[in-house]
């Protein structure tokens, strides 16, 4: 059994729109889009948060930095600007346990706040 539905997007139990895979990541379009481009990039071992990742394998959160980067130069919002955030429990709203990088550009972004 899967710990979260990202497991399953990994093993294509679950459709989900890829635009970027790499041996260690997978990049796949939100399905709640906060902007005109949001794409979430996920290693495809679990950790469960950002802190996590970098402290069991921090080759593994470079690669998800630079597929993060490959997705926005795919997406056509390299030379734009985009963001890049990592949700972490409660208060920042994190509702799947199995760190992801938000990837979201394509228009001018809101600043950060409540
Ligand atoms: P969060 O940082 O944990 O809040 O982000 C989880 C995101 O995963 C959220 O933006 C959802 O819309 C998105 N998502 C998805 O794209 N596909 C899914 O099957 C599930 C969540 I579950």
């Amino acid at each position: 059994m899967s710990e979260t539905l990202f497991e399953q997007i990994i093993a294509r139990e679950i459709p989900a729109e890829i635009v970027y895979e790499t041996e260690t990541t997978l990049a796949f379009r939100d399905i709640g889009p906060q902007a005109k481009v949001h794409v979430l990039v996920v290693p495809k071992t679990r950790y469960r948060n950002l802190a996590a990742l970098a402290a069991a394998d921090p080759q593994l959160l470079a690669d998800v930095v630079a597929s993060a980067e490959k997705v926005a130069e795919l997406e056509g919002i390299k030379e734009s600007g985009y963001r890049v955030v990592f949700n972490t429990d409660g208060d920042a709203g994190q509702t799947v346990f199995h760190v992801h990088a938000h990837v979201l550009g394509g228009e001018p972004l809101s600043r950060f706040g409540a």
